[in-house]
């Protein structure tokens, strides 16, 4: 029996832990042998969309490149993780269409922390200089974050630890017979 590929698209503020999550997943489905990739700001921002910020087209224009590579990668059977704030329905719904377009399955899981939660974690000061004005656009601050009205999944990642979210996720792709 072969691998289905898909992919699991995260959603979330900056500090909700979708990087955290997914790289935990990505180590659990490793160790059960099945074939994954992780994407997100840190290896797509520095080469794929180097050229991009945090405007809304440009936050667009991310999020449609990282859904191309993406479909790609669940074409060739793996399962594909994008952690990406994708903070504008219409984007991710497009990041969907394009999946669909291809008959590949797309899930988005909704990493939901409160903001005041996110704010706490702030591991790159960036939510500090928001609020001083030394950043400006930042997602829950100064730039709006829509939440997915209608998550294939949600983790209550303020609440429930990364390893429990992951869990969540797991139980969640054997009930969708991805694992
Ligand atoms: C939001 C920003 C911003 C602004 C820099 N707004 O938590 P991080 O630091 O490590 O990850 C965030 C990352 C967001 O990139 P994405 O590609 O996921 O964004 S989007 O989906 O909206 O295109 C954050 C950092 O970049 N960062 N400036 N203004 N996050």
């Amino acid at each position: 029996e072969g691998f289905r590929g898909c992919t699991i698209w995260f959603t979330g503020l900056s500090g909700a832990g979708k990087t955290t999550v997914s790289f935990a997943l990505e180590k659990a489905l490793t160790q059960m042998g099945i074939p994954c990739y992780g994407l997100d700001g840190d290896n797509v921002r520095h080469g794929l969309c180097k050229n991009l910020g945090f405007s809304k087209d440009d936050r667009a224009e991310n999020i449609r490149r990282v859904a191309e590579v993406a479909k790609l990668f669940a074409d060739a059977g793996m399962v594909t993780l994008a952690s990406f704030i994708s903070p504008f329905r219409v984007d991710r719904d497009s990041a969907r269409e394009i999946h669909k377009t291809s008959g590949l399955p797309f899930f988005e899981v909704y990493v939901d922390a409160p903001l005041e939660v996110c704010e706490s974690r702030d591991p790159k000061d960036l939510y500090k200089k928001a609020r001083k004005g030394q950043v400006q656009g930042m997602t829950g601050i100064d730039s709006a974050y829509e939440p997915p009205v209608a998550a294939d999944l949600v983790l209550h990642s303020g609440k429930d630890s990364a390893e429990e979210c992951v869990n969540n996720v797991l139980e969640f792709l054997v009930r969708e017979g991805v694992v």
